[in-house]
């Protein structure tokens, strides 16, 4: 735990935390149908990856929803009667955060921000920036992923009686859960918070897939890149000697799911070692690992994910293009 005056960080994904990998990594390469959970793209070289991807003119997402919360932070924050803390679910760069973060700051002297990031190396950046940027921020972070992190805040940080909590859900990243899922991690962070406490949530809308496919299969190679850099993690931390070069970047859109998904795809049979699990995967050419899976959504199934999950849909931002939502949910 590193702590100073204003900015402590918990770190429970620690390097030592690649016996989770290993695990994760163990089960889904045996599995009949190969995945492995999209937690793990975001290694240091895979975090910045993905700030890489959000600056790609055909990747919309960042740009919509950072157009959303530059017209429109002072009517969010206004909506949610203050004081706040805010608590971020997978704050990354924290880049869109800024304008929330301003907003609130001009209507109360000092925040006290909790940002969750898988990646720490993320967390410690962004925070030391956020800190030098804004004297009236307090920052406690947690270095972890969403579940632990929703159950170490349950322990380590009672819920507030003076101050409402607005969690933050930015970026589509509830687009990575399934029905199920998104449900059980929503609920989680209800229990968090108090009647009328607010989570402030971006989800990526259905669209036609001439712009959605581009925005996972970008001209210059950066999510090939990305999907990629899977495998060499794979390679750095758990001793494996997967060849690049021999697997591929895919990306199909599902309609009738109404999301894509994301594979690696081997060109050719191959088998391939993974020295520190002592594991041999053998790939059929063609065969895949599915590395992700990115949901898309109307406003109808939002609201309806809100109420099934102890929430209400207030209301809902669009970018002037109406490619993104941003979604005020108030706990009930
Ligand atoms: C970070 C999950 C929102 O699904 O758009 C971007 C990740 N994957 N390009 C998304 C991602 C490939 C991204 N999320």
């Amino acid at each position: 735990m590193l702590s100073d005056n204003r900015l402590t960080i918990h770190r429970l994904a620690l390097g030592g935390d690649s016996n989770a990998f290993a695990r994760d990594v163990r089960a889904g390469l045996t599995a009949t149908r190969k995945s492995i959970p999209p937690k793990y793209f975001y290694d240091e070289l895979g975090s910045r990856l993905f700030e890489a991807i959000c600056y790609l003119p055909e990747y919309y997402l960042t740009r919509a929803e950072s157009e959303i919360l530059r017209n429109n932070a002072d009517q969010i924050v206004s909506s949610v009667e203050g004081p706040f803390r805010l608590l971020e679910l997978g704050s990354g760069s924290a880049e869109k955060t800024r304008y929330l973060i301003e907003a609130v700051l001009k209507k109360q002297p000092e925040l006290h921000y909790l940002p969750v990031d898988i990646s720490d190396s993320s967390l410690e950046l962004a925070s030391q920036r956020l800190l030098r940027l804004y004297p009236g921020l307090r920052i406690t972070a947690f270095a972890a992923d969403y579940f632990t992190a929703l159950q170490a805040l349950a322990k380590r940080v009672p819920a507030a009686s003076d101050r409402r909590t607005v969690a933050l859900f930015l970026g589509s990243n509830i687009g990575n859960f399934g029905r199920d899922e998104s449900r059980e991690f929503l609920r989680a962070v209800r229990r968090l918070l108090h009647p009328e406490d607010a989570l402030l949530l971006g989800a990526d809308l259905k669209k036609t897939p001439e712009v959605l496919m581009p925005a996972y299969d970008d001209a210059l190679g950066v999510t090939a890149a990305f999907n990629l850099n899977l495998l060499a993690r794979i390679n750095r931390e758990l001793d494996g000697n997967f060849d690049v070069k021999k697997f591929q970047h895919s990306a199909v859109y599902n309609e009738e799911l109404g999301r894509i998904e994301i594979h690696l795809v081997s060109l050719q049979p191959q088998v391939v070692r993974i020295r520190a699990i002592d594991l041999e995967v053998a790939f059929r050419k063609g065969e895949t690992i599915r590395t992700e899976n990115s949901h898309k959504f109307d406003i109808e199934q939002l609201s309806v994910i809100a109420r099934d999950t102890g929430f209400s849909l207030s209301k809902t931002w669009f970018d002037d293009a109406g490619l993104f939502s941003f979604n005020l949910f108030v706990a009930q």
